[in-house]
């Protein structure tokens, strides 16, 4: 019997709300994933991806990183991981680094043996190199095969990769497909292959409701069953969860005509919010509230941190739009005055249209601009502007500001679907960079200046208010279509 501890998306350096203590909350988690390996005596941890938030972590990050895969090596457990969307670099790889000092094993197409189990990996791979992709693993004739990988595979939510035929391709027939990237813990069996998502092991946006844990995979050997190969028995996964992680307070609040803010408080008030992240999502009807008063009160009731969803803001936003004959109708001839390229207008389609789902609009943006300019660098020239090869730079430049300032888009969604997509409306329209756009520039340039990534990542997380959705109003190019 082998058995491993199947974690990921660990996001270490993820300054959250731009609080140092949940950028110490993600290290930590991932201290007590190696602490329960440890004492658990597992065969190994298996890494599907995102140990880090972003592709430059810090110099603490990467020392705590170090310090708790050292504590692996000496109790003989190895760390077998592959690489996620978010750390990604061009060349190499910190995980390289990691092998190179004897602290982890870069999984790939050659086996990597623990007893009777093969491990392969498979990084993450942009939607638009997986065309052509060959899934070719060398062979083995151990009892069974694992396959470690990064991305949205079916059968789960958000998925773009499609399972069956990266089982169907695969040059291995695997009994396992150990996932990281969708922070949602979830098993499946697609073709007698069992197909699991461990989740997050710190809430990387405040969706992530359920409670935080990691995997454990359980391999019976060939003799220990019917001696049956890829019978349902031989493979076995089930959940733990991590006592450490951050304390996230939910109240949820469904205002009736006549409430407001002593409504909110009274509920608040229902809760322990000692160091916790309180989320407080307002819906229904009511007076309006503002939401520093609420995060206020629960500062001064001991949270850490305070958000406040307001999904009553759609009603208002409607009542202003009102003013527009059709407003569908200005900014589509908005957007045909931008000239905008074929690239950013793919991107407008994903922020506008309603196929994506609202938490997952950000990420999906980040990917295809990411993806769009892997392509061709100057996919998102302007079809009108000749002389726009500052702005193809700006967009490059503030994808890789992005990338390093961690994703500004993986389930940074708070809660608040809307704004998001007023987020994301505004990254495309800075992406497609129309050159009068001075704040949009502005915009751009924070993570560019930025050596050590931590200042933007307000914005990735601290939207979660109302007065920030009026300060991304004004940024929308398109605002001023009137
Ligand atoms: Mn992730």
């Amino acid at each position: 019997m082998t058995r491993v501890i199947h974690t990921g998306d660990t996001h270490i350096g993820y300054q959250q709300y731009n609080t140092p203590e949940r950028r110490r909350d993600f290290l930590r988690a991932f201290r007590q994933v190696a602490e329960d390996a440890v004492s658990d005596d597992v065969d190994a941890v298996i890494h599907a991806g995102d140990l880090f938030h972003d592709r430059r972590p810090g110099l603490v990050d990467l020392q705590g990183t170090v310090e708790v895969l050292r504590t692996l090596r000496e109790a003989d457990v190895p760390f077998l991981a592959v690489v996620g969307n978010h750390e990604g670099k061009r060349d190499a790889q910190w995980l390289d680094l990691f092998e190179d000092l004897g602290l982890a094993t870069r999984l790939g197409a050659d086996p990597y043996l623990i007893d009777d189990v093969a491990f392969y990996g498979l990084d993450f791979v942009p939607r638009s190199r997986r065309e052509n992709l060959a899934y070719e693993f060398e062979s083995t004739d151990a009892d069974h095969r694992a396959l470690v990988s990064h991305g949205l595979f079916e059968p789960f939510a958000h998925a773009d990769w499609d399972t069956e035929t990266v089982l169907a391709e695969a040059t291995v027939d695997f009994d396992a497909m150990l996932l990281g990237d969708n922070h949602a813990p979830d098993t499946a069996e697609v073709d007698d292959t069992w197909v699991t998502y461990c989740g997050s092991t710190e809430r990387a946006s405040a969706s992530e409701r359920d409670d935080r844990g990691y995997n454990i995979v359980t391999f019976e050997s060939d003799e220990e069953d019917d001696g049956e190969r890829d019978s349902d028995g031989q493979v076995a996964i089930t959940r733990r969860g991590l006592s450490v992680t951050r304390e996230f307070v939910f109240v949820d609040v469904d205002l009736e005509d006549g409430e407001g803010i002593d409504r909110v408080r009274d509920r608040v008030r229902e809760y322990d919010l000692e160091d916790a992240v309180v989320i407080v999502t307002v819906d229904g009807g009511g007076e309006p509230i503002t939401p520093a008063a609420v995060e206020e009160f629960a500062i001064d009731r001991g949270a850490l941190i305070a958000r406040v969803n307001d999904h009553r803001e759609i009603d208002v936003e409607e009542d202003v739009s009102v003013s527009f004959a059709d407003p569908d109708d200005a900014v589509r001839e908005r957007i045909r005055d931008l000239g905008l390229s074929d690239a950013a207008r793919d991107i407008d389609r994903t922020v506008r249209d309603g196929d994506v789902v609202d938490a997952n609009v950000r990420e999906t943006v980040e990917r295809r601009v990411r993806e769009a300019l892997e392509e061709d660098r100057e996919a998102f020239r302007s079809a009108a502007d000749g002389e726009s090869e500052r702005d193809v730079q700006t967009v490059a430049d503030a994808l890789n500001g992005r990338d390093e300032t961690g994703a500004v888009n993986d389930g940074d969604d708070d809660g608040d679907g809307i704004e998001s997509e007023h987020e994301a409306a505004t990254e495309s329209a800075t992406a497609d960079s129309s050159p009068d756009s001075s704040d949009v520039s502005e915009a751009d340039e924070g993570p560019e200046t930025d050596t050590d990534g931590d200042t933007d990542q307000t914005d990735a997380d601290g939207d979660t208010g109302q007065t920030d959705d009026e300060t991304t109003d004004e940024q929308v190019s398109m605002g001023d279509f009137a």
